[in-house]
């Protein structure tokens, strides 16, 4: 089939049903609802042999101010019935949507698995990958940037659409999923997803997320200190990764990469124990090493590209955040009470200035996982007053992105300012917090929000474009993903999750392609050189991860 999104010029065509649908489908006794942009009475959801099931009174929403659309919803919240329909209004007709139990499985398990077909260093074998089956890449050692010394970093995870493995990032998408079997253990349970560790008795998830740990503890120096990144100088051209062959580089240590490597690493330890204690014991003590680098150097340590050098640079301002979550992790590891002390004063006077710091859930703001860690554990000495109150502020950050959802025609959580580079990360990230407002509060309402965000990023938008690969009759399929291009093969891996529209177009094709005064929503094309529109990376993913995983839970208890 032909790239129903592109006619050649790299645009969305204008002909494409105005009824948007989450793609992917519905939960049978969630609230579901369509968006139209023409006015219309009535509509009906018809059968795949276009047999009528539920007919429904169209209602006017108003004007959505971050598309630009006057919209209208059609609310089928009422038909329950498991099936494949479509939504028929006006003469349109939806793209093909699903209800039932298990709509939402295939992505789950698809979103989850895209991890391993980032894996650098290994082959990936047919077995495993299927048509997508490639010889080991990036397997050279690196250099220590600035010196002669060689290092062995294979492994890990690539990031994105480029082949750069950066530390801030991989332990950011880590976290999130670690978190996500944390919280839901059963919906990991049965996730087989036939990688060659599938069998062995430990979870697949934690098999996958041990690939990018083993990494992070590779790029550990005896001091305890971590190298911020391992890339080429600059960007590979759209090759396949075993065909790049540029010297790899080491790139100097950073005190966010140290604190992250800190803070992922004691997590995990106490999440393997049970499994592989070698393991645990092996992250403990690498998670201790580098809280003494910690102590021992105060000092914000930042990063910036040496001359020369034009991959991803994950620049940061400050470390207190990385900090905070480094030494929450550390209390729940040990129990030992100097790493609460540190937490506690830097609660009390890192973010004077922003307490938005305190619920960012990452990559480059994270301190709402060192809030996380402290709220979940359950060490003697823990401040009570401080968990509770860090509670409320998950709690309030909830309420104030239900208005900003109620705001939107299309249910989205976000605002103009929202839409910027991997929007859907934000997004994403307001279904966790949506999340885990709803635990800590036990206040029903938020449960609702979640899938929302969901819907949004499936298909429920202005563009009426699933940003998910192989998930939507409509969906993006021209990632700026390296592989995608030079296989050859016409569909990309599935599960990968898009960034999504940016209103500031921070390349230069999307900025040649869409007009300045786009609203924001729709400041998106399908195209594989748009990348700051259109590329992928692993902390797009896990946020989407973590929420497919709690409603896999959700869902089963319906
Ligand atoms: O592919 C690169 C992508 O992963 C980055 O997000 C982006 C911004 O750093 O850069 C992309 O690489 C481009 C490079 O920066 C400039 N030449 C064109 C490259 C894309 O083909
Ligand atoms: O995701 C990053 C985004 O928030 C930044 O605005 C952008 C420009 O600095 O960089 C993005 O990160 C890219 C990284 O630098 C290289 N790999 C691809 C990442 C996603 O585009
Ligand atoms: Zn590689």
């Amino acid at each position: 089939m032909s790239n129903v999104f592109f006619d050649g010029k790299n645009t969305i065509p204008d002909d494409r049903p105005q009824i948007f649908v989450d793609q992917a489908g519905y939960l049978p006794g969630s609230r579901k609802t369509a968006v139209l942009t023409f006015p219309s009475d009535m509509f009906s959801i018809v059968d795949e042999n276009g047999e009528k099931h539920f007919e429904g009174a169209v209602s006017h929403y108003g004007m959505d101010a971050c598309s630009g659309d006057d919209v209208y919803t059609a609310d089928f919240s009422a038909f329950n019935r498991s099936g494949s329909y479509r939504i028929k209004a006006g003469g349109m007709t939806s793209a093909l949507f699903r209800i039932g139990k298990g709509v939402y499985n295939k992505l789950f398990r698809d979103t989850t698995k895209a991890f391993y077909y980032l894996r650098c260093g290994c082959a990936l074998d047919e077995k495993y990958a299927g048509e997508y089956a490639h010889e080991a890449c990036h397997t050279s050692e690196a250099t220590i940037f600035g010196t002669e010394e060689k290092l062995d970093v294979s492994g890990g995870w690539h990031d994105a659409g480029d082949y750069g493995r950066y530390v801030t990032a991989g332990a950011c998408a880590c976290a999130q999923l670690l978190y996500a079997y944390k919280l839901f253990p059963k919906a990991f349970d049965e996730l087989d997803l036939n990688i060659p560790e599938s069998g062995s008795g430990i979870p697949d998830i934690l098999s996958e997320i041990k690939y990018e740990l083993e990494w992070l503890l590779k790029m550990q120096r005896a001091d305890g200190s971590v190298y911020h990144k391992a890339t080429t100088m600059r960007h590979a051209p759209f090759i396949m990764p075993e065909d790049d062959k540029e010297p790899l580089y080491v790139f100097p240590v950073s005190s966010m990469a140290t604190a992250d490597v800190c803070a992922v690493c004691a997590l995990a330890a106490g999440i393997y124990r049970p499994f592989d204690k070698a393991f645990s014991d092996r992250l403990a003590k690498a998670a201790k090493l580098s809280y003494k680098w910690l102590e021992e150097n105060p000092d914000f340590l930042g990063f910036w590209n040496p001359r020369g050098c034009d991959t991803g640079l994950y620049a940061e301002t400050n470390d207190v955040d990385n900090r905070y979550w480094a030494a929450a992790e550390m209390f729940t590891l040990t129990g030992d009470k100097r790493y609460s002390a540190d937490f506690v004063k830097m609660y009390n006077e890192g973010f004077e200035r922003d307490d938005y710091v305190r619920v960012a859930l990452g990559y480059s703001v994270i301190g709402g996982l060192g809030s996380l860690a402290y709220i979940l554990c359950e060490r003697e000495g823990r401040e009570n007053s401080i968990a509770s109150a860090l509670k409320e502020q998950f709690s309030n950050e909830a309420y104030w992105l239900r208005d900003k959802s109620k705001n939107s025609g299309y249910g989205a959580s976000m605002e103009d300012w929202d839409y910027y580079w991997g929007s859907n990360m934000v997004l994403m990230q307001h279904a966790m917090k949506f999340i885990l407002a709803a635990m800590f509060t036990g206040n029903n309402e938020f449960y609702g929000y979640i899938e929302e965000q969901l819907h949004v990023l499936l298909g429920r938008n202005p563009l009426g474009i699933s940003y998910v690969t192989g998930t939507g009759e409509y969906r993006c399929r021209s990632p700026h993903y390296r592989p995608s291009e030079a296989d050859g093969i016409e569909e990309s891996i599935p599960g990968l999750v898009i960034g999504g529209p940016n209103r500031n177009l921070d390349d230069p094709y999307a900025a040649s392609l869409i007009p300045r005064n786009t609203p924001p929503m729709k400041c998106f094309v399908d195209h594989k050189d748009c990348y700051s529109l259109n590329e992928v990376t692993i902390y797009w993913n896990s946020p989407t991860v973590f929420v497919l995983a709690f409603l896999s839970g959700y869902g089963s208890n319906e």
